[in-house]
């Protein structure tokens, strides 16, 4: 059985995740690992909170609590939201652990052995107001490279271009708003880029084939422009103090240790159950062993350039990334989420206002793969009454419901498959193979778009067929047309489970099965599947899979959520 490995960039600890970070990365890797999952792979899907840095520092600061129960408490609510997401990690660990530290160390160690770490004297930015180092983030100014005014001192959100805090011109402190900075020296670790460059360009070019562009053609412009070394220490507490004599003052820089963390975090889940579970077999020599990312796009370089560089440099054999797909912006209304403004909806409100799953499908079929999207409550409403409760709920409801009224509740017997059904069958089997084909490339859109079309053909049969109409002179056939049907809905409850789990278990559940009865969907064949289900078996007609969101629930969300502002 092929292994895959998939992990979501691990949200930042203080930050509150809206929809941008649930389609940005920990959304589509679930639907990914469900997917790969119901293929019958080996999956481990790994999530987690990234904990150090200063902005955890901040947060801490600002809550009146000590960074560690603030860590603890944030870990446990980033935990709830994505679980109540119906997210399927196999773990859901911290870059803070104890495993992690280890790994970091380690890695560091075989860095420094192998002449990949350089000594410098640097000029940091202090903020004599706020007493500290100001945190690269925390500093704010004018981008040299674009002009952005509010570009961050450790990238520019505008360009991507990565930046050191004292490249900015106008720079002031996030923190307290003061310009009172001065530039004082002290001593840091650097990753020498330049020198593993050779390494990283021979290694980048097996992955071109592979890439999405977005995360193929950020990779090619960081190496274009030249690779510089990356300060990897922080005048900080928090964080893994620096093992290395000399610097024990100082911590890694969270960046350093936030995707090795990936690996923290496997060892993480193996330590719980050491006798099954080996860490070793999905990233240190192992073979046989598919690793994909998910990431927002701002994301991308730490994952193409600095961190495959970093694990490059330990001349060890650690698995690297696959398949990264980089995703783009998700916009509110056009404009940017903000949480002190009020603007814009967070996953944990969302998800009191409706079921996960119409979040999950909206924001999947709506991905900003290729450019930035919008979200808006009218496209939500409107795709959640179209497509979910119109084209999908409808169906489930008016073939059971007939089924029910007119022969009993359960899956009638007569008749044998007739011509209108081979069509069927045909035509449904391309669009499965064309669903699965983008699914397997990570083509969320094109996927979604394709499972929408799959419950159209549901439609379109039912209404092609007349079981209504048929069943005045011919109850056989009427039966037949009708147990077509509700295998359809078995159908289609298997292949929308990556996306809908709980809908498609919910479907499964009117027939009296589960989403665990259902084998792998390697080979699925839709002229086996379509009379999966016997005649006799009892069903349920239960209640609407969907509700539709009317015009006044739409104009008080928008209010509610600052849509207008
Ligand atoms: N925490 C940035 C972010 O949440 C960062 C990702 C780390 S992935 C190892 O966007
Ligand atoms: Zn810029």
């Amino acid at each position: 059985m092929s292994k895959t490995l998939i992990t979501s960039a691990l949200p930042y600890i203080n930050g509150v995740p809206h929809l941008g970070h649930m389609v940005g990365c920990l959304l589509p890797s679930d639907v990914y690992a469900r997917y790969m999952r119901m293929m019958g792979n080996d999956v481990l899907y790994i999530v987690g909170t990234d904990e150090h840095g200063t902005t955890s520092e901040v947060g801490a600061l600002k809550a009146g609590m000590d960074i560690q129960s603030y860590c603890d408490m944030n870990h446990e609510r980033h935990y709830n939201t994505y679980k109540d997401f119906g997210l399927s990690f196999d773990y859901f660990g911290r870059t803070s652990s104890e495993q992690n530290k280890e790994m970091t160390y380690h890695i560091f160690e075989q860095l420094d052995k192998n002449g990949y770490i350089e000594e410098r004297t640097v000029k940091q930015i202090y903020s004599i107001d706020d007493q500290m180092f100001l945190a690269d983030r925390y500093i704010t100014g004018t981008c040299p490279h674009c002009g952005y005014e509010k570009a961050r001192g450790d990238q520019c959100e505008n360009c991507t271009q990565v930046l050191e805090p004292t490249d900015l011109i106008n720079a002031k402190s996030t923190i307290s708003g003061s310009s009172n900075l001065e530039v004082r020296e002290t001593k840091h670790l650097f990753l020498n880029l330049p020198k593993i460059e050779p390494l990283l360009r021979q290694w980048l070019i097996t992955k071109e084939p592979f890439w999405p562009e977005v995360a193929y053609s950020i990779a090619q412009k960081w190496l274009k422009e030249g690779l510089q070394a990356r300060c990897i220490t922080r005048d900080l507490k928090w964080g893994f103090p620096v093992n290395k004599p000399g610097f024990e003052d100082k911590v890694f820089y969270v960046w350093f240790d936030a995707p090795i963390g990936y690996i923290g975090i496997t060892k993480q889940w193996a330590d719980e159950n050491p006798k099954n579970r080996n860490w070793k077999d999905w990233w240190y020599d192992a073979t046989n062993v598919r690793h994909v990312e998910f990431m927002g796009k701002d994301n991308v370089p730490y994952h193409s350039i600095t961190f495959p560089a970093t694990l490059l440099g330990t001349g060890e054999n650690w698995t690297q990334v696959d398949y990264l797909k980089g995703v783009s912006y998700l916009t509110f209304e056009g404009g940017k989420f903000s949480k002190s403004e009020n603007r814009g909806i967070f996953a944990e409100d969302a998800i009191k206002e409706f079921p996960a799953d119409y979040w999950r499908y909206w924001l999947m079929s709506n991905i900003p793969e290729a450019s930035d999207t919008s979200f808006t409550f009218d496209l939500f409403a409107s795709i959640i009454n179209k497509d979910l409760n119109g084209v999908l709920g409808n169906f489930v409801s008016r073939v059971l419901k007939m089924t029910s009224s007119k022969i009993g509740n359960e899956v009638p017997s007569g008749g044998n498959l007739g011509a209108l059904e081979e069509k069927l069958i045909t035509t449904l089997q391309a669009r499965v193979n064309d669903y699965f084909k983008y699914m397997n490339e990570l083509e969320f859109r094109k996927a979604f778009a394709e499972l929408r079309q799959i419950w159209v053909e549901g439609n379109n049969y039912i209404s092609e067929a007349e079981p209504w109409v048929v069943i005045k002179e011919d109850v056989e056939k009427a039966s037949q047309i009708l147990r077509t049907c509700i295998n359809l809905i078995r159908i289609f409850a298997i292949l929308s489970a990556p996306v809908m789990p709980t809908t498609s278990e919910k479907m499964l559940q009117k027939l009296g099965l589960t989403l665990s009865d259902i084998p792998s969907i390697k080979d699925f064949n839709i002229a086996q599947e379509i009379t999966a289900i016997k005649a006799g078996t009892p069903f349920e007609v239960g209640d609407m899979l969907f509700e539709r969101i009317p015009e006044e629930r739409i104009a008080e969300l928008k209010e509610k959520y600052g849509a207008s502002k």
